[in-house]
């Protein structure tokens, strides 16, 4: 037997036995169970990590997470099933579907009742500790020290609280990327060294508005992004929701918070009003000297983009070059703190028994049909990084393509903990992929479902499934006001939903939506940039009765409650 075959028996009988072995094991000093360093960004693009290979990260290369890559596995088949952060992390933690763990939007939601993974990694004897944006509206559960960010987290001199004092915030000095893995490695200098350690290191870069660190500032200043060919899509074969959504970045990313030209801000205009709110958020945590290094770079940028005055298409990809700068800049810390922590796993010794998961809260649009932002079951969006190193166990350098999704990590880390999944637990175990052989019985398609409407960037509700090959999508609803009473908390006074609901409707932000009720299929082998819907196509009845099938399936056995 093989080491990697050893392992996997010993993990295998570990899990049959659940508890009662984690315990055994849990006894002393001998506990050999791996720890588990988990890194999520928020909103970190597959596009934009250079082990995938993708043109944009070539000119902005991510070095210590391609050094992860190689000494781990890259998948490349990796999907969340409701794309937006706290569903995705209700899924993690949970490793349930969003209907499942209560957390359908972005706000209230998660049913802290359920197990989470964490807390029965701490039962079983796990020192567990999370650090950074934790985005549930409930204190973290199951953790022995727990560090984390107010709501979204603010990425200059932001606000954390911490074990036993959820929701009392305190400001730090310095910038998000680096007080994240600051608190994270101080965590494991501090820890119970007789434990394995759980720790999960969730970064709040790169979400928007997309502020570097002051030593990144300007870092991509002088290098042209190459435009993505389906940047001037005009969704003609698709149906209204892709036509009505709000994150264009020629028409919705905003020129003052977004693009952080200052300049235009008008105070006459309440649009325009609300981005300089939301740039100042940030601008306004400034020390002197951080401000300056802004202005040193965004000024003589700015003036120079005034002087230009760009409009239409040309509007267009500047604003798509300077959002990926900003970007990518953001990216620069991400990857800086990744090596940070690669090092001291190594120079600890602890680098052979710890499993180190790169990964992002969803997927995110690279200006990929001419969009920022995520939430569609497009592939841009659907789609997430995912790299697994584990030596000794998982296959250097290997590539796994495989259907995975963000509810297998709960069950895979308690898989490795010797801990059973409970029955409620959708996910499964991604321990059998380690070795990099073919899985019998592996998952062949995949359910998604989005709930998030009526809301920022107005994507209409879908569900759908997606096999290796082909994208079965269906959208629904009534349209806007008749959406929002459908749904659990947006009506609710008092709730954060039905506040943000209250805001955006008093801002015109809705737009009349009227009811949807309708399918798009891709055949992704042939399309893989999802241009050509070929739903009711000649041709594709079989198909489509198959994809049918499944989805009905799904909707059936998981007892999904609208679609
Ligand atoms: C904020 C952003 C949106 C983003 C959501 C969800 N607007 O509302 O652009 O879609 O978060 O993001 S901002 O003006 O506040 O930046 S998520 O990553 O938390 O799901
Ligand atoms: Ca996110």
């Amino acid at each position: 037997m093989n080491k990697t075959n050893l392992v996997l028996s010993t993990l295998a009988l570990a899990a049959v036995g659940g508890r009662a072995v984690a315990q055994t094991a849990n006894a002393g000093a001998e506990d050999q169970r791996p720890n588990i360093l988990y890194i999520m960004c928020d909103d970190h693009a597959m596009q934009c990590i250079s082990a995938y290979g993708s043109a944009i990260s070539k000119l902005a290369p991510t070095p210590n997470i391609d050094r992860l890559a190689q000494r781990g596995m890259l998948f490349n088949n990796c999907f969340v099933e409701n794309s937006l952060s706290a569903p995705s992390r209700a899924c993690l933690i949970t490793g349930q579907y969003s209907h499942q763990n209560g957390q359908r939007q972005l706000l209230e939601g998660i049913d802290a009742t359920q197990p989470f993974f964490s807390e029965m990694l701490h039962d079983a004897g796990y020192e567990t500790a999370i650090v950074g944006k934790w985005h549930l509206m409930t204190e973290p559960k199951g953790f022995d020290y727990y560090h984390v960010l107010d709501d979204q987290g603010k990425y200059y001199n932001p606000m954390f609280c911490s074990t036993g004092h959820y929701g009392e915030y305190k400001q730090e000095m310095g910038y998000a990327t680096t007080l994240v893995t600051e608190h994270s490695i101080d965590f494991l200098e501090h820890r119970d060294k007789s434990k394995p350690f759980l720790l999960m290191v969730h970064h709040k870069a790169p979400h928007r508005n997309w502020f570097p660190d002051v030593k990144n500032i300007g870092k991509y200043a002088d290098v042209n992004f190459p435009l993505p060919s389906t940047f001037w899509d005009d969704y003609s074969t698709r149906g209204a929701a892709a036509h009505t959504q709000k994150m264009s970045i020629a028409d919705d990313m905003e020129m003052v918070q977004d693009l952080k030209v200052i300049e235009l801000y008008d105070k006459n205009d309440p649009a325009s009003r609300l981005s300089y709110t939301s740039l100042r958020a940030e601008l306004d945590r400034m020390t002197p000297d951080q401000r300056k290094a802004w202005d040193n770079y965004y000024m003589p940028r700015n003036y120079k983009f005034l002087m230009g005055n760009l409009t239409g298409k040309a509007l267009a990809v500047w604003k798509y070059q300077n959002y990926i700068r900003d970007y990518m800049a953001t990216i620069a810390s991400v990857d800086e703190s990744v090596g940070q922590l690669l090092d001291y796993l190594e120079k600890n010794n602890l680098d052979k028994n710890t499993i180190v998961v790169y990964t992002s809260d969803q997927g995110f649009y690279m200006g990929e049909h001419g969009w920022f932002d995520k939430r569609f079951m497009y592939e841009e969006s659907m789609h997430t990084p995912l790299i697994i190193s584990y030596p000794g166990h998982v296959k250097e350098g290997s590539k796994c393509n495989q259907l995975v999704q963000n509810i297998d990590f709960a069950p895979t880390f308690l898989n490795l903990a010797g801990v059973k999944q409970t029955k409620k637990m959708t996910g499964r175990s991604l321990v059998p992929l380690f070795a990099g052989n073919a899985v019998k019985n592996w998952r062949k398609d995949l359910y998604y479902h989005y709930y998030d409407y009526p809301t920022f960037h107005l994507v209409r509700k879908h569900d759908g499934v997606r096999t290796e090959r082909y994208k079965l999508i269906h959208f629904y609803g009534k349209g806007e006001k008749e959406d929002a009473a459908q749904n659990k908390y947006q009506m609710i006074p008092g709730t954060r939903e039905n506040r943000v609901f209250n805001w955006l409707s008093s801002g015109n932000y809705f737009q009349n939506d009227g009811p949807v009720n309708y399918y798009e299929l891709y055949d992704l082998q042939a399309d893989p940039t999802e241009l050509n819907n070929i739903y009711g196509k000649p041709g594709t009845e079989k198909i489509t009765r198959q994809l049918m099938k499944t989805l009905v399936n799904y909707r059936k056995t998981l007892s999904v409650d609208e679609y």
